[in-house]
């Protein structure tokens, strides 16, 4: 069994998107082990996406992280790293496959609507940002 962490990020949030992305999630056989709405201060927004701070658009990134309320979640099954990864579909949305996430619904390569970790390394350190071990259901 493996974990993810997943994002509903604030485009999709104020789009009222929430329950169709988590049940596309879950139409997966995803389970959800952890879930919350929070609102990002910029400084946090920095600290999450720190592997990009030296990239053009870490700034405009936090900014867009920290406009809103998102969803984070705790994502449990076989594979679920890459399970959810190909279920968000490419972070560019114009090169991402039908049926996934950011294809559905992302506005652009920025506003993308969906986070998720990309190996099992970061999905530990993602994980302990938002949670700690009471808010995960066993
Ligand atoms: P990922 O979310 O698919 O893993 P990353 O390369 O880790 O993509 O980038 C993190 C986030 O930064 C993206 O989801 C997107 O919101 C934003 N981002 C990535 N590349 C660009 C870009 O070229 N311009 C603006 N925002 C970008
Ligand atoms: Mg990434």
């Amino acid at each position: 069994m493996e974990q993810t962490l997943a994002i509903i990020k604030p485009d999709a949030v104020r789009r009222n998107l929430t329950g169709e992305i988590l049940a596309m999630i879950q139409n997966k056989g995803l389970k959800i082990v952890g879930l919350k709405m929070i609102s990002l201060t910029k400084k946090q927004a920095e600290g999450f996406y720190q592997v990009h701070k030296d990239k053009p658009f870490f700034d405009s990134l936090t900014d867009f992280m920290s406009s809103g309320p998102i969803v984070v979640a705790v994502l449990e099954g076989e594979n679920a790293i890459e399970r959810y990864r190909n279920l968000m579909g490419a972070t560019n949305p114009e090169n991402a496959e039908p049926g996934t996430i950011r294809k559905k619904y992302a506005l652009d390569i920025e506003q993308n609507s969906v986070h998720g970790s990309d190996s099992p390394e970061n999905a530990k350190i993602e994980i302990a940002y938002f949670f700690n071990q009471q808010e995960l259901v066993g």
